[in-house]
C-alpha cells in the first residue's frame, strides 16, 4: 500500500508564504522550498506541501487536490461567495498572522463619506462576492467595478467613486488621497479543511499537526512572569495579571514581607500592566517567552 501523506496547500510566495512556512517549522516539520518547485516533501512527517497562488488554495481544498490549506480569510470568503455551487472548505483554526481589513474607502473630503452615500455610485474592487453580500444586506444599491489589481487608482482615473480593498497600515489609501469609512471584513490567515472524512492515517497526522499548531499559537501569546511582591499585595497583583491562573508563591530567604510570585499569563502583557504591578509594590519583574506548550 502506498504511504498516506497529508497534503497541505500553501501560498508559494507573497504575504502569507513566509509566516505559513514559519508556523509549520515551529511545529517541527522539516522541509526546504526550492524556487520553481510546486511540491515540497516534509522529511520527518508524512506531509506534502503544495505551493500555489493563494487564490487557488480554497478550490484545491474543496476539490480534494489538497486535504487542508492555509489562506487569508478574505480569499476563502470571496471564493465561497462567488462560487455558484456549494463550496466545501471551512475554517478549522484562526492562525493570527497576515491580519488585514477589507474596507470601503473614498476620496478624502469627497461626496462619499458614509455607507449611505454609496447609493448609485460605482465601487471598484477585487472582492465582488464579499462586497456584493455587504451591499445586499445593507440595502445599498451601487455598481461593482471588478478589477484585477491597483484598485486604489480607480477614483483618480474616474472609473469609480469609491473602492473596496484590503487595508493593513493604511499607507496605500493615504498615498492615493483616500480614506476608509467602513470595515466589511476583518481577516487573518486561517487553516481550512473540507467536510470530507480523511482516511484514518491522514486523520492521525491532521490531529497531530493541529495540536502542535494550537500549541505554537498559544505559546506565542503566553508569557511567564516572575517578580518579588509584597505579601499583602498578592491578591491585588494576581487580579491584574492577564489570563493567569493561581500563581506560584514562594518565600524569600531572610525577608518576611516579600514573596517570589510566578505565573503563566495566557494573554498579552503590556507595559501598562508592568507599571501597575510596580505601583502595587512588585519589584524585579521579569517577563519570559514560552517556547512550547501542550495542555
Ligand atoms: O501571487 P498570489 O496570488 O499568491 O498573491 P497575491 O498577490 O494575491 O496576495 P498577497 O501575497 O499580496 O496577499 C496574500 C494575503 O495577505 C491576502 O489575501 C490577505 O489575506 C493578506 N494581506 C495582509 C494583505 C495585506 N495585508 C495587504 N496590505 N493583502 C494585500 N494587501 C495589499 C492591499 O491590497 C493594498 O494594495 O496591500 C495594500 C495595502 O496595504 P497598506 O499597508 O498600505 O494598508
Ligand atoms: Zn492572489
Amino acid at each position: 500500500m502506498t504511504e498516506q501523506r497529508l497534503r497541505i496547500a500553501l501560498q508559494k510566495k507573497g504575504r502569507l508564504a513566509d509566516d505559513s512556512y514559519a508556523l509549520l517549522k515551529k511545529c517541527g516539520l522539516r522541509f526546504s522550498i526550492r524556487s520553481g518547485g510546486l511540491l515540497a516533501r516534509v522529511k520527518n512527517m508524512p506531509v506534502d506541501l503544495l505551493l500555489v497562488r493563494d487564490d487557488d488554495i480554497p478550490s484545491f481544498v474543496a476539490n480534494d487536490a489538497a486535504d487542508i490549506g492555509i489562506v487569508g480569510e478574505n480569499v476563502l470568503m470571496e471564493e465561497k461567495l462567488s462560487s455558484k455551487t456549494k463550496f466545501d472548505a471551512d475554517i478549522m483554526m484562526r492562525l493570527g498572522f497576515s491580519r488585514c481589513k477589507l474596507c470601503l474607502a473614498a476620496p478624502q473630503n469627497g461626496a462619499v463619506q458614509t455607507p449611505a452615500d454609496l447609493k448609485g455610485t460605482r465601487i471598484a474592487t477585487t472582492y465582488p462576492g464579499v462586497m456584493g453580500q455587504y451591499l445586499a444586506s445593507n440595502n445599498i444599491e451601487a455598481k461593482a467595478v471588478e478589477m484585477k489589481g491597483a484598485v486604489e487608482l480607480a477614483p483618480s482615473i474616474g472609473i469609480a467613486e469609491a473602492i473596496c480593498d484590503l487595508v493593513s497600515s493604511g499607507a496605500t489609501l493615504e498615498a492615493n488621497g483616500l480614506a476608509a469609512f467602513e470595515t466589511i471584513l476583518e481577516s487573518e490567515a486561517v487553516l481550512i479543511k473540507s467536510d470530507r472524512a480523511l482516511s484514518p492515517e491522514k486523520q492521525e497526522i491532521y490531529d497531530r499537526l493541529t495540536r502542535r499548531i494550537d500549541g505554537v499559537i498559544k505559546s506565542t501569546e503566553t508569557k511567564y512572569i516572575m517578580m518579588n511582591a509584597p505579601r499583602d499585595q498578592v491578591d491585588a497583583i494576581t487580579a491584574i495579571l492577564p489570563g493567569a491562573d493561581a500563581p506560584t508563591i514562594m518565600p524569600l530567604a531572610g525577608n518576611d514581607d516579600l514573596v517570589a510570585l510566578q505565573a503563566v499569563c495566557t494573554e498579552n502583557i503590556f507595559w501598562e500592566t508592568l507599571e501597575s504591578l510596580k505601583t502595587l509594590g512588585a519589584r524585579a519583574i521579569l517577563v519570559l517567552p514560552i517556547e512550547k506548550m501542550m495542555a
